[in-house]
């Protein structure tokens, strides 16, 4: 079954380990579930991010890897190959600068690698358009012949059929420390923000003070707005 590792490659991609996020870190999942037997598949989820974050921190999970298939005229399937592939590949993680739209994930694969016959080629897509919404797609399908293991009978030469790809988007929206109200820059507005949460921040703290940006050090915050954070505005104008 290692064969179908080819989910590999249209899983993992570019993605790398993500750095902290910054306040106001909202979290959005995209659930997907897209099943196709050679035709293109896509899949837009509901809710979208805030399109004014500096960065996207991405997670993408695969949970669920199931195909179907034709062997001598027996229908094979439902496979769950899941477990056949290393749970490194089903995982994978990047931080992505704004603004968008943001390609998230641009993966062709084909499997097995030329120049033999493509058993399974594909080309994956995903986005974070200028509003924040996501769009996932697979294209330009083509599912052939792959070796599977198939009990009782062994190793055998399996015409696919379908394949169903389940699995997450997760999104947090990544702001700059001194955009305090999450707008996409830092302007007149956190300035007044600043100004006008003046003083200790209200409690539980945090998060309740956006307008609370650093510290006197510049290494975490304090629960108080005053002339560091001030500065911070400054500093961060633009
Ligand atoms: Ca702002
Ligand atoms: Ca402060």
């Amino acid at each position: 079954m290692t064969k179908l590792r080819t989910i590999r490659a249209m899983t993992a991609t570019t993605y790398l380990v993500a750095a902290a996020a910054a306040h106001g870190a909202a979290t959005v999942t995209w659930n997907f579930d897209v099943t196709t037997t050679g035709n293109d598949v896509f899949f837009d989820p509901a809710t979208p991010v805030n399109p004014n974050a500096a960065e996207f921190d991405t997670t993408l999970q695969v949970t669920q890897v199931i195909v179907t298939g034709v062997w001598n005229a027996i229908p094979i399937g439902l496979l769950d190959v899941t477990s056949e592939i290393p749970p490194a590949d089903l995982t994978a993680t990047e931080l992505l600068a704004g603004p968008p739209p943001v390609t998230v994930v641009e993966a062709p694969f084909v499997y097995p690698p030329p120049p033999d016959p493509a058993g399974i080629a594909a080309t994956i897509f995903t986005e974070i358009d200028v509003n924040g919404f996501g769009h996932g797609s697979m294209t330009g399908v083509t599912l052939g012949d792959v070796q599977m293991n198939v009990p009782p009978f062994g190793a055998v030469t399996v015409t696919l059929t379908s394949l169903r790809v389940v699995g997450l988007v997760q999104v947090t929206e990544v702001f700059a420390p001194a955009d305090t109200d999450e707008s996409g820059a830092v302007d007149v507005f956190d300035l007044l923000n600043v100004l006008g949460d003046w003083g200790a921040c209200d409690q539980p703290c945090p998060p309740s003070c956006a307008s609370d940006i650093t510290n006197s050090t510049g290494t975490g915050t304090d629960c108080n707005v005053n002339v560091f954070d001030l500065l911070a505005v400054l500093n961060g104008w633009g």
